[in-house]
């Protein structure tokens, strides 16, 4: 396979509802698209990254010189194997996984669409045919409003609900989730928002059988972790720390977690996240897959991600009339009554691109070639 031109577009999208975490408040999209062309025929990736540099340090506008610059010039005109071989070759860059990770993604999609398959299959994925679904809830501006929103979600099928929170939203609004809500699955994300000082304050969650707190301390400490896994009893469900399989299996030797969230743009693409899935299956360690208000195309990605055998618990890819009034793929991302979505079939990503949809929200584009 070679790759002749890499196209860059920003695309800006609102968000039907603001979501917030306790790093800061997101009402509008900038999201970076993909494509990576190859004798006429495209496969497109999404960048995860935020519009800020405040769930990692990757942010929109850092995305696109890394990727134009850094990214592209490493793979296109060259032979390639597979697409497996495109991490390896951008593998000199000090992080920015986000950014190698859209276009190791893209050239996934591509691939896939070159022979014909969908993307779960050409990732070695198809262990299940539906996904199991959770959906993420921000911080919202009351508990009420909370409460509201959880009943919807229910409503409509989620099999799990996570719940944000951070200092002065957390042990007060947890149980008022726990009374009105006593026999759910429900579980609690902190980005990272205490230190281990916090320790007997996030003790008083044991209370509430949370499935588990996801990186409630800094997003670059799996040894602090550690040491308050050994202080509670919630399994802790490592998030920003885990950028790697080495992370993982440092993690999961120091009993930092006892559940990892797989997220393809965090660990740099689909190589890495099988090889994280890999780990965490070995040692007996459930994984599930996490979002980062992805448009359609990272939605699809990350399913045909969690059609992986260790992906056992619901994950936060949810539909995408949770985040869009319209969104770039179609049909849209949806939901069956069962809390689950079902994989499709078609070849790449399984989705319809909207293009000329896209074509109306891109706010910036370029074209890369060899
Ligand atoms: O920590 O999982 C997270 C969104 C943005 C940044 C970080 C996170 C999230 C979510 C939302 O929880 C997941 C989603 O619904 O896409
Ligand atoms: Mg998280």
């Amino acid at each position: 396979m070679r790759i002749d031109r890499i196209i860059l577009r920003q695309i800006r999208m609102p968000l039907v509802h603001f979501f917030e975490t306790s790093f800061g408040r997101t009402t509008s999209r900038d999201i970076l698209l993909v494509e990576a062309v190859s004798g006429g025929v495209s496969g497109w990736g999404e960048v995860t990254a935020g519009e800020n540099p405040f769930y990692n340090e990757e942010w929109t506008g850092s995305i696109w010189p890394i990727v134009r610059d850094y990214c592209a010039p490493r793979v296109l005109g060259r032979e390639l194997e597979s697409a497996e071989a495109v991490s390896p070759l951008t593998a000199h860059l000090r992080g920015h996984l986000m950014a190698r990770g859209g276009m190791e993604a893209a050239v996934w999609d591509l691939e896939a669409r070159l022979l014909g398959k969908p993307l779960w299959q050409h990732i070695g994925g198809g262990a299940r045919k539906e996904i199991p679904c959770g959906v993420s809830i921000g911080i919202q501006d009351s508990a009420p409003e909370l409460l509201d929103k959880i009943e919807r979600e229910l409503a409509a099928g989620y099999q799990r609900i996570k719940m944000k929170i951070k200092p002065g939203w957390d042990v007060d609004v947890v149980r008022q989730v726990r009374e009105r809500f006593p026999r759910i699955k429900l579980m609690a994300d902190a980005n990272s928002a205490y230190t281990l000082a916090d320790a007997d304050r996030l003790k008083q969650l044991d209370e509430f059988y949370l499935m588990m707190i996801e990186q409630p301390l800094a997003h670059d400490e799996i040894i602090d972790h550690a040491a308050l896994q050994a202080r509670i009893q919630t399994p802790i469900c490592l998030d920003e720390c885990i950028r790697s399989a080495h992370h993982a299996g440092q993690a999961i030797r120091l009993r930092a977690c006892g559940i990892i969230n797989i997220k393809l743009g965090r660990v740099g693409g689909f190589r890495e996240a099988r090889r994280v899935h890999d780990v965490a299956q070995a040692a007996g360690v459930p994984a599930w897959c996490g979002g980062m208000l992805e448009a359609g195309i990272g939605r699809a990605h990350n399913i045909a991600l969690s059609t992986l055998p260790n992906f056992t618990l619901p994950g936060d890819v949810s539909a995408s009339r949770r985040y869009w009034s319209r969104d770039i793929v179609s049909p849209p991302v949806e939901t069956t009554s069962r809390g689950t979505i079902l994989v499709r079939d078609q070849p790449g990503f399984g989705y319809e691109l909207d293009l000329d949809f896209i074509r109306s929200i891109t706010v910036r584009e370029e074209t890369v070639t060899a």
